[in-house]
């Protein structure tokens, strides 16, 4: 038998054009923390404006870098993906890149995104996804650019691909290349023009990002805690993302749990109308489930698998920023970070302080900073941290440049099997020995800008009045002292760049404030 996938089938007799488009730059295409997020009207409705941003984004890389190299996509499979990747493909193609890798049918996570841009050293790595928001076409789309480190760009990156974007007059594409995104295996194409043949090559959506986590964990202390008459029975709630296809053949084939304890593993392209967004609100379905009682262990994740929500029995809700913590005291229960060690540990201003009580305890570095993953990426691209995490239920470790949903679960899992405690049991004792850490958010959106400018400053008038560290405020039987106030500013420690006014991040009419604080 022939294995077809492995063979090029070009159909086309003679070389396929490239064509030059005239277009005209739009004012709105800077790229934020998350990407290029816009409602999926934007992208699909607006002429160009896909196309504008895909060459914003290409022509940012120098051309020396970008000629012949790899890059990978994905997507977390919502309405208007298959569509935005056929024009990536056709664009890459046009603008010198020499070979593409695409998760089948599209899809990837995140965290499989990052992981195969490492393995393969592509030069980065585009994923279509805007993670927890709705999607459909009356939802949002998005487009991320991660670089070759396997995470999201850094500011200068974003700003180089902002500045093309507002002058662009023209894009590049081959309108006339067509590939099968069902078809596993390499498909070839011969460019007018182009000296070597463009290359794309379809690879299974797991397989890679599987292969990395054999290596972390020990998948068979799992899978003893998932199989056997006395199993932990699990219930995993993949919300119609990205991420059933990694639940199925990651947490049931691979790690023995029943079939049945997979729940919504088809991604759909409007997530079957709920947003992906994996907390005690959209994942209610779970929660319900789990207070059931039949379950010990029970999880969801976002529509592109970088955020999960665990629960405990009876629905105990795990605080994200307890997880990180707990994982922190529990590192030496894992075979990657026995045999790596530990080097420090980050988390976001907004995380609780939790980590920090561990860090300390262990003797080890502690970072604090913005909002955003590239942050963590340079202190672990530089060997000073580990394991980082952020309160919007996002944790994540040097073994890629993500937060890692799937990851995070087997983690929980592991330090499960090592303690063979269930995970009510997990969280009192590690309250018990670190005291419990508390922080509040306040998030304030479509405010009008001047009233947001006024709220912002009559706060910081209060709370950088010096008085206000020395003040005491009785709640309760409880006396509080103000240990610091600030408005959070951080200098990244390897490269010196400044992040400001971190209070009022966001667009001008809308910003979070955070109060984090600790019983002892
Ligand atoms: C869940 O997420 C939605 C959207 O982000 C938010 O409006 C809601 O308050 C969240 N629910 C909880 C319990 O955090
Ligand atoms: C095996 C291991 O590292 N156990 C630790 C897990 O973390 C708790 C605190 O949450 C410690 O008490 C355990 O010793």
């Amino acid at each position: 038998l022939t294995d077809f996938s492995q063979i090029n089938l070009r159909m086309e007799t003679s070389p396929i054009p490239v064509v030059t488009v005239q277009t005209a730059p739009f004012d709105d295409q800077r790229p934020g923390t998350n990407g290029l997020r816009r409602k999926t009207a934007v992208f699909e409705g607006k002429k160009n404006y896909l196309q504008n941003y895909i060459q914003s984004l290409l022509s940012s890389i120098d051309l020396r870098d970008r000629q012949g190299c790899t890059m990978v996509v994905g997507s977390d499979g919502r309405y208007f993906s298959r569509a935005a990747t056929e024009v990536i493909v056709q664009m890459a193609a046009a603008n010198g890149i020499g070979r593409l890798v695409i998760g089948h049918d599209g899809l990837l996570s995140t965290p499989a995104v990052s992981c195969i841009i490492r393995k393969i050293k592509a030069i980065g790595g585009i994923i279509l996804t805007a993670s927890h928001n709705p999607g459909g076409p009356a939802g949002d789309f998005g487009i991320k650019f991660n670089v070759a480190n396997g995470g999201p760009s850094p500011d200068t990156v974003m700003e180089r691909i902002h500045q093309v974007s507002r002058t662009l007059e023209e894009y590049t594409i081959c309108p006339d290349l067509r590939i099968d995104l069902s078809r596993l295996g390499r498909q070839e194409f011969d460019l007018e023009n182009k000296f070597k043949p463009f290359r794309v090559e379809i690879v299974d959506s797991v397989e890679v990002y599987l292969q990395m986590l054999r290596n972390i964990f020990d998948f068979s202390a799992i899978k003893s805690l998932l199989t056997g008459p006395d199993h932990l029975k699990i219930r995993i709630d993949a919300m119609n993302g990205v991420m059933g296809p990694y639940v199925r053949r990651i947490l049931c084939d691979e790690l023995g749990a029943p079939a049945n304890s997979a729940v919504n593993c088809v991604p759909l392209e409007d997530f079957g109308g709920r947003p992906p967004e994996p907390n005690l609100t959209y994942a209610s379905t779970l929660v319900d489930a789990m207070k059931g009682g039949e379950f010990g262990f029970g999880a969801a994740f976002d529509a592109d698998g970088d955020r999960y929500m665990i629960l405990g029995e009876n629905g105990l809700f795990v605080n994200p920023s307890d997880s990180l913590a707990i994982m922190a005291a529990n590192l030496s229960a894992i075979p990657y970070f026995r045999q790596l060690g530990v080097k420090g540990f980050a988390r976001s201003m907004a995380t609780s302080t939790a980590l920090d009580r561990v860090a300390k305890a262990m003797k080890l570095a502690l970072y604090e900073t913005p909002t955003g993953w590239r942050y963590f990426g340079n202190l672990m691209d530089s060997g000073r941290c580990s394991l980082c995490g952020e309160e919007s239920f996002g944790t994540g470790s040097d073994h890629i440049r993500e937060k890692d949903g799937l990851w995070s679960v087997l983690m929980w899992l592991s330090i499960m099997a090592a303690r063979k405690h269930g995970v009510e049991q997990i969280i009192r004792e590690h309250w018990a020995k670190f005291g419990r850490h508390y922080f509040c958010r306040f998030d304030y959106e479509g405010l009008d800008p001047r009233t947001a400018f006024y709220l912002i400053r009559d706060l910081e008038a209060v709370m950088l009045d010096k008085g206000f560290t020395s003040q005491k405020f009785a709640v309760g039987d409880h006396i509080y002292s103000v240990e610091k106030a600030e408005n959070f500013e951080y200098i990244d420690p390897v490269d010196g760049t400044v992040a400001r006014n971190q209070v009022r991040q966001g667009t001008a009419a809308c910003g979070s404030v955070y109060l984090p604080f600790c019983l002892r």
